[in-house]
């Protein structure tokens, strides 16, 4: 399996997360954000990372995340239940306006909840979102400065006991 990844993209971070959390051995490939290659083009035609190639090539970190859980089932990262695992999906869906969006516009340093998108995040309920969401939750707090809320900065510190989501941290803590 290769992953075409970068170190601080938080997309590439939730597939990260998902492949070590299944103990899934790749070769991870490195681009360099600001001078992609331009093969990079024929595996995506956006030129994003992540994407995987596990004998298909495979762009769309949520879709990935997806595809990583039901091809490797140990351990699940979505619910057995199959309404609990449709909330979790949808969830992720809703990614750019539970967090994303006013993530980036805090980024631009344009007006944005961010604040109030982290207050009402929606985390806990299960593993599946909890990784989708974590990456841009640890770069809030460790490469942005954002104080996050009592309730998120425990559970990221509950979150932390796993080893997938404490590399994940000290890899920002290297980057930022
Ligand atoms: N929807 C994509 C977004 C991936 C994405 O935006 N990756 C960033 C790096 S963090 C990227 O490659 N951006 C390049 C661009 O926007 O041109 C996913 O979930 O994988």
């Amino acid at each position: 399996m290769t992953l075409y990844d970068a170190a601080r993209c938080p997309y590439c971070a939730r597939v990260r997360i998902v492949l070590a959390e299944k103990g899934l051995e790749y070769e991870p490939v490195e681009i360099d954000l600001r001078n992609r290659p331009d093969w990079l083009y024929g595996l995506n035609a956006s030129g994003k990372v992540p994407v995987l190639d596990d004998g298909f090539v495979l762009p769309e970190s949520a879709v990935i995340m997806e595809y990583l859980d039901e091809r490797y089932r140990e351990p699940s990262l979505l619910p057995d239940d199959l309404a609990r695992r449709a909330e979790a999906r949808l969830q992720v869906f809703r990614f750019d306006e539970l967090l994303g969006d006013d993530y980036y516009a805090f980024r631009r340093g344009e007006p944005n909840a961010l604040a109030e998108r982290l207050e009402g995040l929606p985390v806990g309920d299960n593993l599946f979102a909890d990784i989708a969401f974590a990456p841009w939750v640890i770069r809030a707090r460790d490469m942005l400065g954002v104080a996050l809320p009592a309730r998120l900065e425990s559970w990221l510190e509950g979150l932390a006991a796993r080893p997938p989501i404490a590399a994940e941290i000290d890899l920002v803590r290297g980057l930022a």
